[in-house]
């Protein structure tokens, strides 16, 4: 497949503002900008950009603890990213989502989740959604969208998993299951927790396409994802995605990471994903130092102007923590 140099440039552009806003992320944290935890998702660049391009407007994505990647890769503005990690008015969900519970309906990012496996079931009705939808439209389409589930390897442990699986699988639903397989659940190695290496291969129980990415490199999983997406669109059904890759930081800001050994560490630096395609672009696809380096300096602007934008945004006033929680109804009373 051939690529053309402007969606190249895209998918490099994308994968550096993610890394460079998590990294700005932790230096803000350590500044005390930012309460609560951070769970960086750099090294996974690859993944959430990758998927993401093989999107379209109306789908729908569901995320994880782990998150910001994602959210970023499907067009989040990273001032109002900042925003919401700051706990201002101005954030996605004004201030009361945080890191890990950031959503944007315009966007179809129908929610981080903090807790483990919880994006995985609601991907699921949205593909649910989204057929009841072509058919009320009357198109003959079989969708009127793709839902992708995120999630990562210990994930795939939970029993939410299994059984959103077997449900889209049994009803053909439109939806694509992207495990992040950056082998560890909190500080505990794959090896530990599963007694599989290919989490791809838990498909078969459920008759559906199991599949392996590179999750190191943005082009095999933008290939792969995108087969899977094009199938669910034509409704062909689901398919599970595995993506091999590693989180090069801690399971939070902060953790040192103790419990991994070096060499392991310094193996998958050395295929750090952003660092990789950069050489690639240099040395396979025509682009001159300049002409990145000219993409570093729009991003480092673009980070800076949304840390400005963030820092001078409102704090809610505390009366407003209870609003956007409970559904008003018809009398203006609230619905547990
Ligand atoms: C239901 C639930 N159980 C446990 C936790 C605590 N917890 C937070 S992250 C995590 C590990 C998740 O590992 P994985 O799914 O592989 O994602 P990764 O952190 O590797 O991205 C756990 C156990 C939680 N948040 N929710």
């Amino acid at each position: 497949m051939v690529y053309t140099p402007d969606f190249l440039r895209r998918l490099y552009a994308d994968m550096l503002l993610i890394r460079r806003f998590e990294e700005r992320a932790a230096q803000l944290r350590l500044a005390g900008h930012i309460p609560g935890f951070l769970h960086p998702s750099i090294g996974q660049e690859a993944v959430a950009v990758g998927a993401c391009a093989a999107l379209e407007p109306q789908d729908y994505i569901t995320s994880t603890h782990r998150g910001h990647g994602h959210i970023l890769a499907r067009g989040a503005d990273p001032g109002r990213m900042y925003a919401e990690l700051f706990a201002r008015r101005e954030g996605y969900n004004r201030g009361k989502g945080g890191s890990l519970h950031i959503a944007s309906a315009a966007l179809g990012i129908m929610g981080a989740n903090g807790i483990v496996g919880g994006g995985i079931p609601i991907a699921v009705g949205l593909a649910l959604a989204l057929t009841v939808r072509a058919r009320l439209a009357g198109t003959g389409a079989p969708t009127a969208g793709v839902a992708v589930a995120f999630f990562g390897d210990g994930a795939s442990n939970q029993g939410v998993f299994h059984e959103s699986l077997n449900l889209a699988a049994l009803w053909r639903l439109p939806v694509v299951f992207i495990c992040e397989n950056n082998l560890y659940g909190e500080f505990t190695p794959q090896h530990r927790h599963q007694p599989i290496r290919d989490i791809a291969g838990r498909a078969v129980a459920y008759a559906m396409p199991g599949v392996v990415a590179d999750g190191n490199d943005v082009l095999d999983v933008f290939r792969v994802v995108g087969k899977a997406v094009t199938d669910a669109r034509q409704g062909r059904g689901p398919t599970l995605v595995e993506c091999k890759t590693y989180r090069l930081r801690g399971h939070y800001e902060g953790d040192m990471g103790h419990y991994r050994p070096p060499d392991e560490v310094a193996a998958w630096q050395a295929r750090d994903p952003v660092v990789t395609f950069r050489e690639r672009l240099l040395a396979e696809a025509g682009f001159t130092t300049a002409d990145l380096e000219e993409v570093e300096r729009a991003v480092e602007a673009r980070l800076e102007a949304g840390v400005r934008f963030a820092l001078q945004a409102p704090r809610p006033a505390a009366d407003e923590a209870l609003e956007d929680v409970y559904v008003e109804t018809h009398d203006g009373s609230a619905l547990a």
